[in-house]
């Protein structure tokens, strides 16, 4: 009998990352004949993404996608690449990456977790409201941050820090909860942040990852065959958005240069 897996993530569909898991689920369909389908629920439509890890976790969906420095509260390791210019390219991401696995791996283990692939998000620039000439410009302003780190770096800039999904960006800056970020170019072209914020500023100061994440028990009711399928397609779709991000990565600062205010220029990332 096949068995379908609910899989919740906290980003809009036409983000790459998460066209990355409807390719991934697709190839999970073909390489199992159908034996396992893969249901993904993009957006924050089946659990918010605070929600996602604890429900994998406690079961009530096998499989989720979550971005991993979120949880930096409860493993160190989950936070290790949004440690501002530690690995601020991809070669330097990847390798960091590569090194900090079996932690990874140990730490997701310890909870019942098993990480299938890991998405890599573009690396991270500045927005704000105002032009930012120097660190003192930050002091007083409003930013959104997204985890402990970008709470710190906040912190540390005199900046006011409130965590916000991704999904909420336009919403906090539009009723001034929010007044600048650091984020990627794929959360301000998706959250077309132009309408809100006219200054973005390059600063690839880290390249956080997302986790697919199952939970042990759903992964050990799969039969052996299954399990090699998934962890093959897991493998391909991994290599595929890692090079995907580079792809995406090159046009989001034309494109922010010259959207301003003209929604027609939208690449199609949208929620
Ligand atoms: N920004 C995320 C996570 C990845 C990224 O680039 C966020 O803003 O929530």
């Amino acid at each position: 009998a096949a068995t379908t897996w609910d899989m919740p993530s906290a980003y809009g569909a036409g983000n790459f990352i998460s066209k990355s898991y409807a390719a991934f689920a697709e190839d999970v369909s073909k390489r199992t004949s159908g034996a396992l389908a893969i249901k993904v629920h993009p957006g924050g439509s089946l659990y918010k993404g605070a929600d996602i890890l604890r429900a994998v976790r406690e079961g009530q969906v096998p499989i989720g996608a979550r971005f991993l420095g979120a949880h930096s509260k409860e493993a160190a390791i989950f936070g290790l690449d949004t440690i501002p210019f530690l690995a601020t390219d991809r070669a330097q991401a990847k390798k960091l990456y590569d090194l900090s696995k079996g932690e990874l791996d140990a730490a997701l283990a310890e909870r019942g977790l098993k990480l299938l692939y890991a998405p890599v998000w573009p690396p991270q620039g500045l927005f704000s409201k105002k032009p930012i000439t120097k660190v003192e410009d930050m002091k007083g302003l409003k930013f959104r941050a997204y985890d402990s780190s970008t709470t710190r770096l906040a912190e540390l800039m005199g900046a006011i820090p409130t965590k916000t999904e991704a999904s909420e960006i336009a919403q906090a800056f539009s009723t001034g909860v929010a007044e600048s970020m650091i984020a990627s170019g794929a959360i301000g072209v998706w959250q077309k942040i132009w309408d809100y914020a006219d200054h973005y500023y390059l600063a690839n100061a880290w390249l956080p990852k997302s986790g697919v994440i199952v939970n042990m028990d759903a992964w050990k009711k799969l039969d052996e065959e299954t399990q090699t399928a998934v962890t093959e397609a897991a493998a391909t779709s991994e290599a595929a958005v890692w090079d995907e991000m580079e792809n995406q990565n090159a046009g989001y600062y034309p494109h922010l240069r010259t959207v301003k205010k003209s929604a027609e220029l939208n690449d199609g990332q949208q929620a």
